[in-house]
């Protein structure tokens, strides 16, 4: 599946500098048949070619407008125009990727031995642009865990250059925690009075490449206009000792992956 040994990656240094930046490059780690394969199987699950009775569906907005898309509906039909779909660590395919012996070693070196998966999610802004993607936190009460989560690997499964909506980062935010108790999109103000904007890094990705983004790290994506598929597989890799503490109906279990 991958395109070096795992031991040649220097994993230490990727971490470090994971941790002081809120993100780092793992470099281009998935091989060409491993992306064929996700990439087929990414298309498979949107146009229903495979049973997706298990996964989470969310479509494009139609002025993709963040702002304008409608929550609830789930699958709808065939369509290359789902920005988000869900609850991936159920597909063999992107579960056998996200399994990979380096992501395991990166995931015991920063989260500890015993790892489970929160999230395993394909972020998808399709030829007709997608839907933009606000300054988020991955985090927060409305997660619903007893700690914050921090590790997240994202894999692009195209090559995500700036004007194809790359992954924006505010390097260093994840330093100062949550923005809000409820983590997720970061209020404008917020984000005004921390100058987003102007400290704004576009994190531009080849196909094939991985990134680690800290879940406390602002972040966004914009609209897509090169004409072509950007889709990328984000995974959120948790202690498995983690909880699930929502009351109003029973406790998620997560799936324990190393
Ligand atoms: O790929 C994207 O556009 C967004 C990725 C993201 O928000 C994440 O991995 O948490």
């Amino acid at each position: 599946m991958l395109s070096r040994h795992p031991s040649a990656v220097d994993v230490e240094t990727v971490v470090a500098d994971f941790r002081r930046r809120g993100w780092a490059r793992l470099g281009r780690v998935a091989s060409a048949e491993t992306l064929e394969e996700l990439r087929a199987r990414a298309d498979d699950i949107m146009l229903g070619r495979v049973d997706g009775a298990r996964l989470f569906f969310q479509r494009d907005s139609e002025s993709g407008r963040y702002e304008d898309l409608v929550f609830g509906r789930g699958w709808e039909g065939p369509s290359l125009s789902y920005r988000k779909i869900e609850k991936l660590e159920t597909d063999p395919v992107f579960r056998a990727w996200l399994g990979n012996p380096l992501f395991e070693r990166v995931a015991r070196a920063v989260v500890g031995d015993a790892v489970s998966v929160y999230r395993a999610t394909l972020f998808t802004k399709s030829a007709e642009g997608g839907t933009v993607l606000p300054w988020h936190q991955d985090g927060g009460s409305f997660w619903g865990l007893d700690r914050d989560p921090e590790l997240q690997i994202w894999t692009a499964l195209d090559d995500a250059p700036e004007e194809a909506g790359c992954v924006e980062v505010v390097e260093g935010s994840h330093a100062r925690g949550l923005a809000t108790p409820l983590g997720g999109t970061i209020p404008a103000d917020v984000a005004g009075r921390e100058g987003a904007e102007e400290r704004r890094l576009p994190v531009d990705a080849r196909a094939g490449e991985a990134l680690l983004i800290h879940n406390m790290l602002w972040h966004r994506s914009g609209r897509n206009t090169t004409g072509a598929p950007r889709r990328a597989f984000t995974v959120s890799y948790i202690p498995a000792s983690t909880r699930c503490t929502r009351r109003r109906r029973a406790p998620r279990e997560f799936l324990r992956v190393f």
